[in-house]
């Protein structure tokens, strides 16, 4: 058994810790099958994700600073998030094929909805989910996300495959981060008072794991037009 220094549920359980005022790790939210009537198991998600991206594939954006990402990005939803040289912004079709992105599928939303209610956020229905693939060595330098109208609506993060550091600011950038480690189907939520928080993911390590294999997938869960 290993010792939780946070909690005195089980390791396999969900359990909740609070990061700071207003942001919840919702650990173990998503099992790896169906777990008798929830939604969103994460071999369910897995083919969603699949055919998803058979229609807005992965692709590496580049910053409004000229770098390219070293995670890869599709979206599904009413409005998909998207950086270029002209900056960031949500736009309603995929600026590779011109298409609308695909569905999110009702699955998903169900579920980022039971989690933000989980996290004290009821009524929250995201018309917008990022999708971020991160192989090894992938990273995310620390951000805010601000690209959003009303920043009192929550943000739902799941985490899928293989671990990985999430780094957990404050409101300024020169706040030293906390290292939160994110397992698979671990869900972050994320909003109120913390919501302009500064946070990134350290540099996935190398690993292998049993249902997605060598890389980490992040659903992030927004609100972008509300
Ligand atoms: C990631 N997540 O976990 C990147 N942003 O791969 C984010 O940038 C993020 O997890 C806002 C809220 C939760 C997040
Ligand atoms: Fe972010």
């Amino acid at each position: 058994m290993t010792l939780n220094l946070f909690d005195d549920t089980a390791p396999d359980e969900p359990s909740t810790r609070q990061l700071a005022p207003g942001a919840l790790l919702l650990r173990g939210f998503v099992q790896g099958e169906s777990d008798g009537g929830n939604e969103g198991s994460s071999t369910a998600m897995l083919a969603d994700i699949e055919a998803i991206t058979s229609q807005a594939p992965f692709r590496h954006l580049v910053t409004p600073g000229g770098f390219t990402m070293s995670v890869a990005m599709s979206n599904c939803g009413q409005l998909g998030w998207v950086s270029s040289r002209r900056g960031y912004r949500y736009v309603s079709a995929d600026p590779i094929s011109g298409n609308p992105w695909p569905c999110m599928p009702a699955s998903w939303l169900a579920l980022a909805s039971r989690a933000a209610t989980a996290a004290g956020y009821p009524g929250f229905v995201p018309d917008a989910c990022l999708i971020n693939q991160y192989a090894p060595g992938s990273k995310m330098s620390l951000h805010q996300d601000r690209d959003e109208h009303d920043l009192s609506q929550p943000i739902v993060s799941l985490s899928l495959g293989l671990p990985a550091v999430f780094l957990f600011g404050g409101l300024k950038r020169s706040d030293k981060p906390q290292r939160v480690p994110l397992q698979h189907g671990d869900v972050v939520v994320w909003g109120g008072p913390t919501r302009l928080a500064f946070h990134g993911v350290m540099p996935l390590e190398e690993g292998e794991h049993a249902l997605l294999g060598r890389r980490r997938i992040n659903l992030t869960f927004r609100c972008a037009s509300c």
